[in-house]
C-alpha cells in the first residue's frame, strides 16, 4: 500500500475519533409550552431543519421557560438565541406590536395568517429591530377563550366580577376592565398555582394552550369567546444574528418557516379536537357565546384603542381581504 493512502486513512481514522468538528455550535430556543404542543411542533422542526441544512455545525436545544418576558429578555442580552412567544408580553419591548391584540380585530385564522404573512406583518417584525430584537416570523397561539371556574360565561354580564387572569398586556387588561372583570396580569408561569390557590377565578388562552396544559384540572367552564387572536413570534438574539454568513442565515430561515407551518397545523389540529378533549376530560364547555353583546360591551375599549395606535393601520388589518 503506498504511504501516501495509507497516511490519508490514517488522517480520516484520527478526524473520526476526534469526534465533532470544532465548528459545532449548540443554540438554544425556549418556549412556555412543552413538545407536545403548537410550540414544541414548531421548535422541533426548528431543529430538524437547522441541523440538516447546517449538515449538524449548528445543534439547536430546546428548552421550556413558561416565563415569556424572562425567554424575550435573554434572547435580547444572549443568553439564548432564540424564543418561540406570544406577543402577550411583546408590547412592553415593542409598542407596536400590540395593535395585533385588540379583541375582535382578526375575524378567522385565515384573516390572521394572511395580515402577518403580508407587508403589514413584515412591517411589525421590523419594528423589533431597533428594540434590540429579531423579529424572525409570525408564528400562532390561536384564538383566545375564557375559562373560569365559578360559571358558565355567554354575555358580558356574565363576566363582570371575575377576577381574570391576563397576560402582561395593557390591551387585554383594558378591555376586562371595560368588560366589568377585574384583570390580573400574571406570567404563564404563575397562572396554574393562582387557579389553584383561588387567586384569580380564571383565564384566558386559546384551545392548544388550555389542552397543552391540562387547564381542564383547575378551570370547570369553557366559553368560546374568540375574543381575542393571540399571535406568537420567533425572536432571535441580534449579535447571534449578525455573526452568521449567508449560508447559515438562509438555514436558519428555513428552519423559521418550516417552524411556522409545524406550528399553525397544529394549531389547526387542536383546534378540530380539542373542545371534544375538553369535554371529555370533565369541562363544561359553552359553544354559543353573544359575540356581538362582548363587541357592543367593548365598544369604550376600541374608542381608546383608535386614539392609542395608528387608526389607519387598525382599519388595513380589519379591511384585509385574500390577495389584497
Ligand atoms: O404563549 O401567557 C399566556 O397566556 C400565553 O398564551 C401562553 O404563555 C402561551
Amino acid at each position: 500500500m503506498l504511504p501516501t493512502r495509507r497516511l490519508l486513512l490514517g488522517a480520516i481514522a484520527a478526524a473520526a475519533l476526534a469526534g465533532p468538528t470544532s465548528a459545532q455550535t449548540t443554540v438554544t430556543i425556549t418556549h412556555a409550552l412543552s413538545l407536545d404542543s403548537h410550540y414544541g411542533a414548531g421548535s422541533q422542526a426548528f431543529k430538524e431543519v437547522v441541523e440538516r441544512l447546517t449538515q449538524g455545525r449548528f445543534q439547536v436545544n430546546i428548552q421550556r421557560n413558561d416565563n415569556e418576558r424572562e425567554a424575550i429578555e435573554a434572547t435580547q442580552i444572549g443568553t439564548q438565541e432564540f424564543t418561540i412567544t406570544s406577543t402577550g408580553p411583546v408590547g412592553n419591548f415593542v409598542r407596536e406590536v400590540l395593535v395585533l391584540d385588540i379583541p375582535f380585530l382578526f375575524r378567522d385564522y385565515a384573516h390572521a395568517r394572511g395580515v402577518l404573512d403580508g407587508p403589514i406583518g413584515q412591517e411589525l417584525l421590523a419594528k423589533f429591530t431597533p428594540r434590540g430584537l429579531i423579529g424572525l416570523a409570525w408564528m400562532e397561539n390561536g384564538f383566545r377563550n375564557l375559562t373560569n371556574s365559578r360559571r358558565e360565561v355567554a354575555t358580558p354580564a356574565d363576566v363582570q366580577g371575575l377576577k381574570i387572569r391576563t397576560m402582561e398586556n395593557q390591551v387585554h387588561m383594558r378591555a376586562f376592565q371595560t368588560l366589568g372583570a377585574l384583570p390580573t396580569p400574571m406570567a404563564f408561569s404563575e397562572l396554574v398555582p393562582a387557579l389553584q390557590q383561588g387567586t384569580v377565578d380564571g383565564q384566558e388562552n386559546p384551545i392548544p394552550v388550555i389542552v397543552a396544559n391540562n387547564l381542564n384540572q383547575v378551570q370547570r367552564f369553557l366559553s368560546l369567546t374568540r375574543h381575542v387572536y393571540s399571535p406568537a413570534v420567533l425572536i432571535a438574539n441580534p449579535a447571534f444574528w449578525n455573526r452568521l454568513n449567508a449560508q447559515d442565515r438562509a438555514a436558519f430561515q428555513e428552519a423559521a418557516k418550516a417552524a411556522v407551518k409545524a406550528n399553525r397545523d397544529r394549531v389547526s389540529a387542536d383546534e378540530q379536537r380539542g373542545v371534544a378533549l375538553l369535554r371529555e376530560r370533565g369541562m363544561t364547555v359553552r359553544t354559543e357565546v353573544d359575540t356581538a353583546a362582548f363587541q357592543a360591551a367593548l365598544a369604550p375599549a376600541f374608542e381608546q384603542y383608535n386614539r392609542q395606535f395608528d387608526a389607519a393601520l387598525i382599519a388595513r388589518i380589519r379591511d384585509w381581504k385574500p390577495g389584497s
